[in-house]
């Protein structure tokens, strides 16, 4: 939708609250970073790492299911496969009945939990759906490489005691328009668990929100979101530059609709981890062309270890 996506200059600049986020839920987010968020220690323990090869192969894995949209076969097997490797990670389910164009569709997010010794809570987040109808259409990088980096974490993460705050991984259903992106027709998992969440009082106690989308190309530039909250933007790049990926971060400027909007909305400080130029001029984005052999293990890398690097760094704070 060109109308959610603003191609800005083409280097960093001062970010500033969007018209979507209304004033006071972007106060919250833009001037509240945690407690001495920008002067404190490093953390005493190092950082978990990713396993580059295992994430490939997870994407892999999702890919070969085929097209994934909401209420077709690939998304039921899909939905099978992550329970098959999140059973032991206190694995919330949260079904839902998406009121679509089409009509109602069952949606579900997952939500892997592991626990850490601080108040708090750390989320990453990434969609497992597909675009709902388009012939030929594997999505290896929207959404095959959120969700099996999202995996790559979660193994990363099992058996290893927390000490800072808990993490909890989120794969998102249903961010993709039915028809066409709209604010009614888009987003429905986040939608769906930013009010859940409200709802249960969790919304107050998450610190970070960071989301990865499109996060495989082989030829990796994050862009920087206006949407998403400027401290937090900071302290990835921090992450970056500490692991020497900061040439992959933040080159050119773009403001965003995603499922990191929703919890914005209600005033959690967010960070969408995307790259939105898939091919020259994004050509592969919403076509056929969104193939594995466009991946790279390396751009899983990078960025699931920024996100581990990022959550490392949030634990200090
Ligand atoms: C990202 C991947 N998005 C959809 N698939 C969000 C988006 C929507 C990005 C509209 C640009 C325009
Ligand atoms: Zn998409």
């Amino acid at each position: 939708m060109l109308g959610a996506l603003n191609l800005g200059a083409c280097r960093p600049k001062p970010a500033t609250p969007k018209a979507e986020i209304s004033p006071s839920a972007a106060e919250a987010i833009f001037e509240n970073p945690p407690t001495g968020s920008m002067a404190s220690l490093p953390p005493a323990k190092a950082a978990l790492r990713v396993n580059s090869a295992r994430a490939m192969q997870y994407v892999r894995e999702v890919v070969a299911i085929g097209p994934r949209p909401i209420g077709s076969a690939g998304h039921r097997k899909l939905e099978a496969y992550l329970r098959s490797h999140l059973h032991s990670d206190q694995l919330e389910e949260d079904g839902f009945t998406a009121a679509t164009p089409v009509g109602a569709l069952p949606a579900r997010n997952f939500i892997a939990k592991f626990p850490g010794k601080k108040e708090g809570i750390i989320v990453v987040a990434g969609h497992y759906d597909t675009i709902y109808s388009l012939n030929n259409y594997v999505g290896a990088n929207d959404s095959g490489s959120s969700t099996g980096l999202l995996l790559e974490l979660a193994s990363a993460l099992r058996g290893k005691p927390r000490e800072g705050e808990s993490v909890w991984l989120v794969w998102l259903d249903a961010e993709e328009a039915v028809r066409q992106w709209t604010a009614t027709d888009s987003l429905y998992g986040s939608r769906h668990l930013a009010e859940k969440w409200q709802h249960e009082g969790t919304t107050k106690k998450i610190k970070a929100f960071l989301l990865a989308d499109m996060v495989g190309d082989a030829d990796l530039n994050i862009d920087r979101d206006q949407n998403s909250t400027p401290w937090l933007l900071d302290t990835v790049r921090e992450a970056a530059t500490r692991l020497g990926y900061q040439s992959h971060f933040f080159a050119r400027t773009i403001t965003i609709e995603d499922d990191h909007l929703p919890f914005a909305r209600a005033g959690v400080a967010v960070a969408d981890l995307i790259d939105f130029d898939y091919g020259y001029n994004n050509v592969f984005w919403h076509t056929p062309q969104d193939t594995l052999d466009k991946l790279s293990p390396k751009s899983l890398e990078i960025v699931g270890n920024v996100l581990l690097e990022t959550i490392h760094l949030l634990d200090g704070r």
